[in-house]
């Protein structure tokens, strides 16, 4: 019988699928269901709930629920050996919490394969909607707590980061001070990932130190909750939160609900999931301290892989803990493809394909033309009014336009990440945006240093499935190493790899001041 495991990625705007056998090293199936097109009676735009405030922004637990029947649904449909799956885990968009009532435990316990999982949860939320990361509207949660703590530097250093408006902590404290009274009613706050992994398990999961390290409550040397972070934070948040856990690690077999509904093997286990970072560390094998990987994906993120835990004092990054044991750092970028797709919009660029045949038509360093690409509050730098800004840059110029938002993205990620102190000597890309050769060059001049593709587009939901087979392996005290298991489904494609420039990386190292200027300027 082959080894299967399934790992699931619940995303922003996606919740995807991926099945590996562990014998064969092969990814046997990948499925991703777009939110708004699959399920679009929950009226999501780019899976996010409109709201009239720019700086709110909500999902629903409900669509995630239902999605997860969907998908496995169509995992039957598709004929997927359900039966021979040994263990799921999972990732999710991080930050994003959901409020569950004191119902929630018994009704995760007795699902009702009769019913659709959004049938069977109807009544358990105390709050109906669940902010997610890209919600920017509790700047002043994050400033009260932050002064609790005794400022930025120690809230980075006790919770891996300074207060952040998406972060859990300043979101549950909003929901705390504007509705009391549904505050009182919840029984269980969950993050996304937590949330999903209970449905998986038929029980209230646990939280693992990836995701845990994303809310501002949890000390990130000693991997558990932070009291002084929770007082801060609401009152008796010690019972509403979760145990902390290993990612990975088993909750139990899965529910009954998934087996009777959809076939999947009984004995298989549920276990702990992460957010969707931490997952695409080991989805891209980055296991060995020092490694770096850039994420070109809605946000796009910087991360890498450090043994001992180093906090950025500045308290622009993060840390959290990585599934590999270990910690890993990460700057996030709101504008990512967001940014660059407003871009293609405004000069109404037919495909990215002649995107980056524009950024290739203009010179490195553009003239002297910079683009601050702010068309959302940013988080990196911190700016809450979001509106794009231009210096020295023709606005009639598609062109020139196309390679400023990229070379702003990338000049930023050279700046904000300089307090990591790390030299790699390669960076892997994986994202949409890194199937274009013309970027990646414009990457490898910025950095200088050269950079190598990974064509793992679910890069997420691999590495989520490899924790399953890794908390599999340590269930049946088979003592796996992370090295050995990510080995050949993470390997950089062939003939990928593009090296700087000379020149324009010189280019690019006068640029960082002349960008750095401009961004304090425009703040
Ligand atoms: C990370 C972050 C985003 C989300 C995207 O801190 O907010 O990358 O995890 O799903």
């Amino acid at each position: 019988m082959a080894r299967l495991f399934l790992g699931i990625d619940s995303s922003t705007q996606s919740l995807s699928a991926v099945v590996i056998d562990l014998d064969t090293r092969k990814v046997v199936y990948e499925k991703s269901l777009n939110f708004d097109q699959a399920l679009p009676q929950f009226k999501t735009k780019n899976g996010v709930l409109v709201s009239r405030d720019p700086l709110v922004k909500h999902s629903s637990p409900l669509l995630w629920a239902a999605a997860l029947d969907l998908l496995f649904a169509q995992m039957k449909t598709d004929k997927v050996a359900l039966e021979n799956i040994l263990a799921v885990s999972g990732c999710g968009q991080q930050h994003g919490s959901v409020y569950l009532n004191e119902k929630a435990a018994a009704v995760l316990e007795n699902l009702d394969p009769k019913k659709s999982l959004v049938e069977n949860l109807t009544g358990v939320f105390a709050r109906k909607t669940s902010p997610i990361w890209m919600d920017s509207s509790t700047a002043k949660e994050c400033a009260e707590i932050r002064k609790k703590l005794g400022g930025i530097k120690f809230t980075a250093s006790r919770t891996g980061s300074d207060t952040f408006e998406r972060f859990t902590g300043p979101q549950i404290r909003k929901f705390y001070k504007t509705d009391p009274k549904a505050f009182a009613k919840t029984a269980h706050i969950a993050l996304v990932s937590s949330f999903m992994a209970s449905l998986l398990a038929g029980k209230i999961a646990p939280i693992d130190f990836g995701d845990g390290a994303g809310m501002n409550l949890m000390d990130i040397r000693r991997k558990n909750w932070n009291h002084d972070a929770l007082k801060a934070t609401a009152p008796s948040l010690v019972k509403k939160l979760p145990l902390l856990a290993e990612s990975g690690r088993a909750v139990g077999p899965v529910s009954k609900y998934f087996v009777e509904k959809f076939g999947l093997n009984a004995e298989a286990l549920a276990t702990v999931w992460t957010g969707d970072n931490p997952a695409s560390v080991i989805g891209l094998g980055l296991i060995q301290p020092g490694q770096v990987a850039i994420s070109l994906g809605t946000s796009d993120t910087f991360f890498g892989t450090m043994e001992k835990c180093q906090t950025d004092e500045s308290g622009e990054g993060h840390v959290f803990g990585s599934p590999a044991g270990g910690y890993l750092t990460l700057i996030c970028f709101k504008n990512g493809s967001l940014a660059r797709e407003k871009i293609r919009e405004l000069y109404k660029i037919a495909d990215w394909k002649k995107f980056g045949e524009l950024v290739a038509q203009t010179p490195p360093g553009n003239n002297g033309g910079i683009l601050l690409p702010w068309f959302e509050a940013e988080i990196v730098p911190r700016v809450n009014q979001p509106g794009i800004r231009r210096f020295e840059l023709d606005e009639k110029n598609a062109a020139a336009n196309c390679r400023a938002v990229f070379e702003a993205q990338m000049l930023s990620m050279r700046l904000h990440s300089q307090w990591m102190q790390v030299a790699p000597e390669k960076i892997f890309v994986t994202g949409g945006a890194s199937n274009d050769r013309a970027l990646l060059q414009v990457l490898a001049d910025v950095m200088n240093c050269k950079v190598l593709r990974i064509e793992i587009s679910k890069s997420a939901a691999l590495g989520a499935a490899l924790q399953a087979a890794h908390g599999w392996l340590v269930a049946a005290d088979q003592n796996p190493k992370w090295e050995k298991l990510v080995a050949g489904f993470t390997a950089p494609v062939p003939g990928s790899e593009i090296k700087p420039d000379k020149k324009a990386a010189k280019v690019y190292d006068q640029m960082l001041e002349k960008y750095a200027a401009c961004e304090y300027d425009a703040l």
